[in-house]
């Protein structure tokens, strides 16, 4: 293994330098040995092997990926909560009712944000994904009267009357459900698989099959999470690299429903005429609908568009109208993951419900997820 000056301050690099060296990861499952796998770590190894001095990786220390932990979870309960207000409209009535995000008032949370910090429960107490435990944490915390779509309440409504996991998908859409209820509250695994893009792929499509067994709603959840995941190693003080998150983006969605790969066409073709696209575009080009692959490409674009301004982020997904809590919430994990805590508005979460399983609460959630991996990745690396 070879060494480079400074990484021995984050100990993800002594787990995937290996990988990167040795390129053939045979974890089996989905998505060990995919394109995937072999393309993050190859697209890694490339940038360690000619390492250039703006790129993050060098120094991400333990301060700043916990404060990336918290700006994740916290963006996602943010866009989500500050959505909500704005949810069904037209892009032109979503930014004409835009000014009620400068009144201050309790934020409340919806399902996004209930099945985020209920799934980040669960990474924390079995160190990964474990199906029958998200059931159980699912059943246990998740409040149905905070804006839930029929899939999921069914599915819910099952398991607390003694369904197993793998039995409720399927009861109100035969085919598996692609609604982007899988892809919204996802952040965790982004977070906590960002060193390990084919246990990511995997732990994404693994998680979303309780809910969601359609190829939409599960690939739409591995797009959302690997946009987690590649903000977490940007530095946070610049903006996204644009081409190469889109480059590990495609190879994480090789073998997937084709539409996301026409998604990122569309989102690679406006990129390089270097001009914004305004809301009702993006509504009309990529989507702004409860589908996962109507929403999850919005989301993406948008991030990749406007980090590190988290603010103008939110307001441009908002203005999208359609699912707007949604689309804000995955805007908001994205752009977290990639500017940290200390990037978000102090007023703005200042305004976030702070109940038993509020704002406190998930800061706490994201603290413990990120000690969670941390013990794993310093003890593997010895
Ligand atoms: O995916 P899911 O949890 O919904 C998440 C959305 C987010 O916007 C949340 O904020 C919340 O408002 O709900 O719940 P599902 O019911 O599985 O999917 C969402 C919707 O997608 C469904 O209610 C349907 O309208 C649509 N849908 C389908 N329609 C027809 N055939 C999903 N799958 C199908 C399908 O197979
Ligand atoms: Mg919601
Ligand atoms: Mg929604």
């Amino acid at each position: 293994m070879f060494v480079i000056p400074g990484l021995t301050r984050n100990p993800v690099f002594l787990n995937w330098i290996p990988a990167g060296v040795c390129p053939v990861l045979d974890r089996g499952g989905n998505g060990g040995n995919s394109p995937a796998a072999r393309h993050f770590v190859r697209a890694f190894s490339f940038e360690i092997g000619k390492p250039k001095k703006d790129i993050l990786l060098m120094s991400l220390s333990p301060e700043i990926l916990q404060d990336k932990f918290r700006g994740a979870i916290l963006g996602c309960f943010l866009g989500d909560a500050f959505g909500s207000g704005f949810e069904g409209m037209e892009p032109d009535r979503a930014m004409f009712h835009m000014s009620i995000l400068s009144k201050k008032f309790a934020r409340k949370y919806t399902d996004d944000t209930d099945m985020t910090l209920a799934l980040a429960e669960s990474i924390i107490q079995c160190r990964g994904i474990d199906p029958e435990d998200m059931a159980k944490q699912f059943s246990l915390h998740c409040d149905l009267t905070r804006g839930y779509a029929i899939g999921t309440i069914r599915a819910v409504e099952a398991l607390r009357v003694g369904f197993k996991w793998y039995e409720v998908a399927r009861i109100v859409f035969e085919n598996g459900s692609f609604g982007n209820g899988a892809a919204m509250r996802v952040s965790p695994v982004g977070l906590f698989y960002h060193h390990d893009p084919g246990g990511l792929q995997e732990a994404a499509i693994k998680h979303a099959s309780i809910t969601h067994v359609h190829p939409l709603g599960q690939w739409g959840a591995v797009m959302q999470a690997c946009s987690v995941g590649l903000a977490v190693i940007q530095n946070p003080k610049e903006p996204f690299k644009k081409e190469q998150m889109l480059v590990n983006l495609r190879e994480a969605l090789w073998g997937g429903p084709i539409g996301y790969m026409k998604a990122l066409n569309k989102i690679e073709e406006v990129l390089s005429r270097g001009k914004r696209l305004q809301a009702r575009e993006v509504a009309q080009f990529l989507g702004n609908g409860v589908e996962a692959h109507l929403s999850v490409p919005s989301a993406c674009y948008i991030a990749i568009t406007y980090s590190p301004d988290f603010c103008d982020a939110i307001r441009s997904a908002i203005s999208l109208g359609g699912d707007t809590d949604t689309i804000a919430g995955m805007v908001g994990a994205i752009v977290g993951a990639h500017v940290g805590e200390k990037g978000l508005p102090v007023e703005w979460i200042e305004q976030l419900e702070d109940g038993p399983r509020g704002r406190s609460f998930a800061r706490g959630l994201s603290d413990r997820l990120f000690e969670t991996w941390w013990k794993i990745h310093q003890t593997s690396s010895g």
